[in-house]
């Protein structure tokens, strides 16, 4: 029985299929479907005045750390009350086929190991893990004396969470490794990106100059769909599983997976 309810080329099947190195970029959309607000979608509640880009900075933090230090509380119980959707299990599945694969985020909320994602570059942090402002070293106890943010035990400075922020560089080896990645890549996916937000978003023409198939999945257009070799249109929790159905029929329910093809 044919499983292509979308549109998928057979040059993209086959791209898929004969993949040795793939690469895959994800954004706010993969998470959409679980639940976790995108940047571009209208913030809720306390944090509808406020754009992320404008909470997300140094300034901000320094500004009013008490307000930033709460929506990051806030967006942590958020995906601490979702699950991982079947956009994220479909990419599990894709690093089990091909022989070389990773997975380039720029999440925070730790969805894609909690669906079983292994090689994983969280390219601007995670927001379950917190650090000193001053020291820019990772805390894993505080005392709760209940000022908000706590304090670093070491030098008493505010603590704040382990994310890159808006005029912050990002970690040094883990742009470098996905940058090497990339380069190398025969296949790179960009998944729920709106591919504005630099470094990040250069990774897919990196990929193109490398000569990659790159395929973009986003139910809207964005600065990289007029470059993708493939530029699939559907919301990525439908898409992604249909396309690793196509490419290797149904997805093995169980962990018993077909070995590296
Ligand atoms: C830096 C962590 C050195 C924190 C984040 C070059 C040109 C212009 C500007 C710059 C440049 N270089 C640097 C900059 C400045 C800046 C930047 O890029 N600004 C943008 C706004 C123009 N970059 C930086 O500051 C970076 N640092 O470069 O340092 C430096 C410094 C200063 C000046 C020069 C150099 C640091 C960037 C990282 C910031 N931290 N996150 C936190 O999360 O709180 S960025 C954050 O925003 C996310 O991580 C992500 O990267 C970005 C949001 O983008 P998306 O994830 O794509 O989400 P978005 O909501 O935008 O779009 C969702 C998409 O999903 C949409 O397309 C939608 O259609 C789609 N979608 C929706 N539903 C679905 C779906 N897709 C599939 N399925 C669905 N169901």
């Amino acid at each position: 029985m044919d499983h292509r309810p979308l549109n998928l080329p057979d040059a993209l099947l086959a791209a898929l299929r004969q993949a040795r190195r793939a690469v895959v970029l994800t954004g706010a959309g993969i998470s959409a479907e679980s639940g976790v607000p995108t940047f571009r979608d209208a913030q809720t509640g306390l944090w509808a005045s406020f754009k992320p880009e404008e909470l997300a900075t140094p300034d901000a933090f320094r500004r009013n750390p008490k307000l930033v230090w709460e929506w990051y509380a806030w967006r942590r119980q958020r995906v601490g009350s979702v699950a991982p959707n079947p956009g994220h299990a479909a990419l599990v599945e894709i690093e089990h086929r091909v022989p070389e694969f990773t997975l380039v985020t720029q999440n925070v909320d730790g969805l894609h190991k909690r669906a079983g994602s292994r090689r994983v570059i969280e390219l601007h942090g995670n927001i379950s893990r917190t650090k000193c402002f001053k020291e820019d070293v990772l805390v894993g106890q505080w005392n709760e004396t209940g000022e908000v943010p706590p304090r670093c035990p070491r030098c008493g400075s505010w603590l704040r969470p382990d994310v890159v922020w808006f005029g912050e560089t990002l970690p040094p080896e883990a742009f470098a490794a996905a940058e090497q990645a990339t380069a190398d890549c025969d296949l790179f996916l960009c998944v729920g990106t709106s591919a504005v937000v630099y470094p990040a978003a250069g990774l897919p023409f990196t990929a193109l100059r490398a000569g990659a198939t790159v395929v973009e999945v986003n139910p809207e257009a964005t600065p990289l769909t007029a470059h993708a070799t493939h530029a699939l249109r559907g919301p990525s929790a439908q898409v992604l599983p249909a396309l690793v159905r196509a490419a290797w029929g149904p997805i093995p329910s169980s962990p018993a997976r077909g070995t590296h093809s």
